[in-house]
């Protein structure tokens, strides 16, 4: 079976990239830029298939999926940050729907039926009424940034082919994830990332810190690319499906998790820098239809995320 993950350099990539390689008769492919950054991806580089490609770019999407002909899909490449499509909100737009319209045309111009995973956000739901916690699929999509906006167009996008020209779509919405390899720009990450710079010296004992109380469902990485397999396997076409742990934490609760597991004390600092235009205060999500849909249910503890993200910064550093 062929599997193509673009935004295989990514970070969930490079962790979907190794539970597929873990897999019986699964070969992957995968995407990269000429200038893409492949740490994450060194240490299997030799047991998977890069090819060149910008998913910007038509001709190029193209020429993939002719070569490859996969059959399944997991499409991850996007402008992934939010607070980026703040400052960019055109290349936001433009990678992540012009991208993702570029595999759906180049799907119909060749001789392929693949099943394609669609990563959509948590994000496209933005504002949240405190009466609709826990979030549904049904719920009213409110986006609140460039970013969020742009995993709509790509959910409806999704919609639209599926009902269109019954290409065989998932619409994941997978809430917060994280773990080794989260980008420093990320929450958590960024936390986990200023202790360990902290420990080492390399920074003086004081932490920056944006928005403590928006309200965030977290779960590992590494049970998220297992959630997206089984999508494939067991999901309906045309459906989107609510990715997450269905427990909430405060980015507060959260920091002092990981002041808790530092080795030094460190003061905390609130750096206006680091709040959004608008934040979205609340995202907890129900994964009902999703776990009665594949039998998913997330294993690894939230603790234990915390703990391996902030060894991984103590090992990079
Ligand atoms: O920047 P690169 O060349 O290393 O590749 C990134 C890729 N990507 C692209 N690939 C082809 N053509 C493009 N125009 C293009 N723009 C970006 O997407 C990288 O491999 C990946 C993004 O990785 P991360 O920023 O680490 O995102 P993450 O957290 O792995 O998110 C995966 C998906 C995204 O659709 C998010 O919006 C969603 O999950 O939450």
């Amino acid at each position: 079976m062929k599997a193509l993950i673009t935004g295989i350099t990514g970070f969930v990539g490079s962790h979907l990239a190794e539970y597929l390689l873990s897999k019986k008769g699964v070969v992957v492919y995968g995407i990269e830029r000429w200038r893409s950054n492949t740490e994450n991806i060194d240490h299997i580089k030799d047991k998977i298939e890069l090819i060149e490609c910008d998913i910007r770019d038509a001709s190029s999407v193209d020429k993939v999926i002719k070569k490859i002909k996969p059959e399944k899909i997991f499409h991850l490449a996007a402008q992934s940050f939010v607070q980026s499509s703040w400052h960019a909100p055109a290349e936001t737009l433009t990678t992540n729907i012009i991208g993702e319209l570029n595999i759906f045309e180049a799907i119909r111009n060749s001789n392929t039926d693949p099943v394609m995973q669609i990563a959509g956000s948590s994000e496209e739901y933005g504002l949240v009424m405190e009466n609709e916690v826990p979030i549904k699929e049904t719920n009213q999509l409110r986006p609140l940034s460039p970013y969020g906006v742009s995993k709509v167009g790509q959910d409806m996008l999704a919609y639209q082919y599926f009902r269109s020209y019954k290409t065989r779509v998932v619409r994941t919405r997978a809430f917060n994830h994280t773990g080794p390899r989260r980008g420093e720009v990320f929450v958590v990450s960024n936390f986990a990332r200023q202790i360990a710079e902290i420990e080492k010296n390399m920074r003086k004992p004081v932490m920056s810190v944006g928005n403590l109380e928006a309200r965030r469902d977290f779960t590992d990485v590494r049970d998220i690319v297992k959630a997206y397999w089984l999508s494939t396997e067991k999901c309906e076409y045309g459906e989107a499906y609510n990715i997450c742990s269905g427990k909430d934490y405060s980015i507060q609760e959260v920091l002092d998790m990981l002041l808790g597991m530092s080795k030094v004390k460190v003061q905390v600092e609130n750096d206006p820098a680091r709040m959004r235009p608008s934040d979205v205060q609340i995202l907890l999500g129900d994964n009902g239809k999703f776990c009665k849909a594949t039998g998913w249910k997330p294993v690894i503890p939230f603790e234990k995320t915390a703990e391996d993200l902030l060894n991984y910064w103590r090992e990079k550093l």
